[in-house]
């Protein structure tokens, strides 16, 4: 089963493009979930991810993993593909 992956960015953002071409080119299904202008849910983003303020906001089976930068350090790691093969577990709501 694949994982749950979503992405929460906004436009004009160069780190969420890149964080979609990670993802894209290894063939990650995931949903983009945009929030330009959405300062609410900026806010609760803040307040999920323990105080990141940034986009993008990435999320695998409900588990923050932060931005861009942590995204391919797990891959540099080869750790991305563990957590991508890991089943869905208890999920918090994203
Ligand atoms: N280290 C972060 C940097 C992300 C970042 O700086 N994103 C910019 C947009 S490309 C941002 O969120 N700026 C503040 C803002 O838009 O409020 C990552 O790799 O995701």
């Amino acid at each position: 089963m694949a994982a749950d992956v979503k992405m929460y960015t906004r436009r004009w953002c160069g780190y969420c493009t890149a964080a979609e071409r990670l993802l894209d080119a290894k063939g990650v299904e995931f949903e983009n979930i945009d929030v330009t202008g959405n300062q609410e849910k900026r806010r609760w983003l803040v307040e999920v991810t323990s105080g990141r303020t940034t986009v993008p906001q990435i999320f695998i089976n409900g588990e923050s993993i932060g931005g861009y930068d942590e995204l391919k350090a797990l891959e540099r790691r080869g750790d991305l593909d563990k957590l991508l093969a890991a089943p869905p577990s208890s999920q918090p709501a994203t």
